[in-house]
């Protein structure tokens, strides 16, 4: 018997069938975030990173072309199982000849084409986007979409409209819906004088952003955030202004785990939403004691998403797409351990005797429902996860060494 069909008994034993949660886990879609690549750029010129958001670290050869960035998200997405999807910021547009004309109110689909060309190729299953509301002279006081300057706030508002037609293009050319992920980095460092104004502000820039939208191609969301570096007192989006905005207008809201306090939980949060919502996005990071958006690893709380997501039939519903950059390693291993770590945790997930666990819950045996959790927690998993990257084709425990190997090839500094 092989290490799989050991482990394929063992679980079955459980009443768990393994061949089912493989299957089931090579269908669900991974948006697999493009700014991992070059330590959230962009290729826009606009500027570095401003407004709450920080990258650390100087690890060399970042991607700084868009081909450069092709040829590495092609080696990391080599090592990832699974279906795939690219996540996009609106500041990775391909300008061309527009470059240096074409601010980021004037995008237009054709700006990135040159990435829906490259996403077919890679045989993905479609394209999310993001208008970028930071690293831009437009920031105005740290401020976008509730400037109180108009002009600072329409300037971003045709921004949004702009990414907000450039999404439906994108679900068109994929023919999947494309999810437009809003945040915005607005806030005050200091106690401010008036809280509510610049939320009604922001209110009604979100309103006139979702205008007209393409329903059938586009799933727009709005992402809060507790704070940031250098926005400590007060985010204009926070979690009950998201929350409220997107029941009332019908959209869905995006859930970062770096955006709360430390004791809140996504993974909680995610069966609340689904008592109300029907789609719900994630942004799956690590902090590490604050927002720092660390490479996902393997920890309990990506773990208890994913089981959120397999045991509440929620596969279709939760939109999972990736969040992080680390700057200080390997941006291709950054991105291949945090994807397929979050592939681990689905197949953890689908391997858990869930219909048992929740009848042992509503029996009130919680001495067998503790015991039960904890002994699945030794059975051979890893048998069954390298089953599975041996089936699609990717490699195994070795596969840093292909990164090594890719990354002597560059020579680019
Ligand atoms: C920032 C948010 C936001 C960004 C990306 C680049 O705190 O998490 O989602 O990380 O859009
Ligand atoms: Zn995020």
């Amino acid at each position: 018997m092989t290490y799989y069909e050991i482990a394929k008994s063992r679980y079955a034993a459980l009443g768990v069938d393994t061949e089912a949660a493989l299957s089931k886990l090579a269908e669900i879609p991974i948006g697999i975030h493009c700014w991992q690549g070059d330590d959230v750029i962009g290729f826009d010129g606009a500027g570095g990173l401003s407004g709450g958001i920080q990258t650390t670290g100087n690890y060399p050869v970042r991607a700084r072309t868009f081909e450069e960035l092709k040829a590495d998200i092609r080696m990391a997405f080599s090592l990832i199982p699974g279906k795939k999807r690219l996540n996009l910021h609106a500041s990775y547009a391909i300008l061309g000849e527009d470059a240096g004309k074409t601010d980021r109110d004037g995008y237009t689909f054709k700006h990135f084409l040159p990435w829906v060309e490259f996403a077919k190729e890679l045989g993905l299953d479609g394209i999310d986007f993001n208008p970028t509301f930071f690293g831009h002279p437009r920031v105005k006081d740290g401020l976008t979409l509730s400037s109180p300057d108009e002009g600072t706030r329409t300037f971003w508002v045709e921004h949004g409209r702009r990414c907000m037609e450039i999404a439906a293009e994108l679900g068109k050319a994929f023919q999947k819906p494309c999810l437009v992920n809003i945040w915005i980095p607005d806030g005050f460092k200091d106690v401010p004088a008036d809280r509510l104004t610049p939320r009604l502000r922001l209110k009604k820039s979100l309103d006139e952003i979702l205008r007209g939208y393409d329903k059938e191609w586009v799933i727009p969301a709005v992402e809060s955030k507790v704070f940031g570096i250098g926005v400590e007192s007060y985010t204009v989006g926070s979690n009950e202004f998201y929350q409220n905005y997107a029941a009332t207008r019908g959209i869905c809201c995006l859930l970062d785990n770096g955006h709360y306090h430390p004791l809140e939980y996504v993974s909680d949060k995610i069966p609340a939403l689904l008592a109300f919502y029907d789609k719900v996005a994630l942004h799956v990071t690590r902090g590490v004691r604050w927002d720092s958006d660390h490479v996902v690893l393997f920890e309990d709380e990506i773990k208890e998403i994913a089981k959120e997501i397999v045991r509440n039939d929620a596969t279709d519903k939760v939109l999972i797409g990736l969040d992080y950059f680390d700057a200080s390693i390997n941006r291709i291993a950054a991105w291949a351990t945090g994807a397929r770590n979050m592939q681990k945790a689905l197949l953890y997930a689908l391997l858990l005797p869930n219909g048992r666990l929740k009848t042992l819950q509503d029996e009130a045996n919680f001495t067998a429902l503790m015991t039960v959790q904890e002994e699945c927690k030794t059975l051979p998993f890893g048998a069954v996860w390298e089953e599975y990257l041996s089936r699609c084709g990717v490699r195994g425990a070795d596969w840093p060494d292909a990164v090594r190997a890719y990354e002597n090839t560059l020579g680019r500094n």
